[in-house]
């Protein structure tokens, strides 16, 4: 196990779910962390807690980037602004990401579709293509991207946020196959049913809709994604962890749940 002492920690999509218990686990390690989302008011709060519950050894430990990955000269300049102190980004969580809707492919909403597609993907490509060069010249680094078990198998209505983690799946072993040579590692992590403001998010806040979709089984918490999150990136410089697939022991696949009576 490698120490995650001062090294610096990049989290999308930080102000939620497993974004946000990844900013609490690598803290507790004696991570620096930059923490980014759309909604600064809830990183500012979570940076609160951290400092708060002694997480963090004080508030200069923590950078907020208020954020929008779809935003591709957002990203750039947000990254180039970086002060020099937080310029060498050692691990990129690449954890933004949501579903919006669960309908039939041919009645879809194209909103909703270019959402997806913007976000799970095109905002995963722009974090990648700002950070990774520096992780490469500075020769040590980690990309984590968060797929999803939807990465690997459709389920009815799910068709573009499964297309778009089928695409967090690709990038990802390709990116793998490009930085090899180099010391950066590369790691796709993917959860199946997690309970976050994920279905919430889905269901454009139809909060009894959400709250369906955990009826009757015991679901993955954002803290147990978070937990293997932080073992991929504590192993030994030689070892990669390249993929882990995560489920509820009630889940069996992405369409096969138990769920109680
Ligand atoms: P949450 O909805 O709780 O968190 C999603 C996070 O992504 C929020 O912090 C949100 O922040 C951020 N985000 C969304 N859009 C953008 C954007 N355009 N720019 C920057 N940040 C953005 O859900 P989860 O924690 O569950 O989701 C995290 C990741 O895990 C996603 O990629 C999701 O697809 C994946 N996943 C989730 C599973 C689940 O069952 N929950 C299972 C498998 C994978 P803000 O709104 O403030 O911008
Ligand atoms: C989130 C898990 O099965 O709801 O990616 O799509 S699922």
């Amino acid at each position: 196990m490698i120490s995650i002492q001062n090294q610096i920690v990049f989290i999308t999509g930080a102000s939620s779910g497993i974004g946000a218990a990844c900013a609490k686990i690598f803290a507790k390690g004696g991570a620096k962390l930059i923490l980014a989302a759309r909604r600064l008011e809830k990183l500012d709060r979570l940076a609160n807690e951290l400092v708060e519950t002694k997480s963090i050894a004080s508030g200069n430990e923590i950078y907020l980037l208020e954020l929008d990955v779809r935003d591709r000269p957002q990203v750039e300049s947000a990254i180039t602004a970086l002060p020099d102190a937080w310029k060498s980004i050692d691990i990129l969580i690449n954890n933004a990401g949501l579903s919006r809707g669960l309908d039939k492919l041919h009645e879809g909403n194209f909103q909703d579709w270019e959402e997806m597609i913007d976000t799970n993907v095109k905002g995963l490509l722009y974090m990648t293509r700002a950070i990774v060069p520096g992780m490469v010249n500075r020769g040590r680094g980690h990309v984590v991207n968060i797929g999803s078990i939807a990465g690997r198998q459709a389920y009815p209505k799910g068709n573009v946020y499964c297309a778009s983690k089928a695409a967090v799946r690709a990038i990802s072993e390709g990116l793998k196959q490009d930085l090899l040579g180099t010391p950066v590692r590369v790691t796709e992590i993917e959860p199946g049913l997690v309970e976050t403001e994920f279905s919430n998010v889905r269901f454009h806040g139809d909060a009894e809709k959400a709250k369906n979709v955990y009826q009757g089984l015991t679901p993955l918490t954002a803290d147990d994604v978070a937990d293997v999150v932080y073992f991929c990136a504590t192993r030994a410089p030689h070892v990669n962890i390249s993929e882990v697939l995560l489920v509820p022991t009630d889940q069996a696949s992405a369409t096969l749940v138990h769920r109680k009576e």
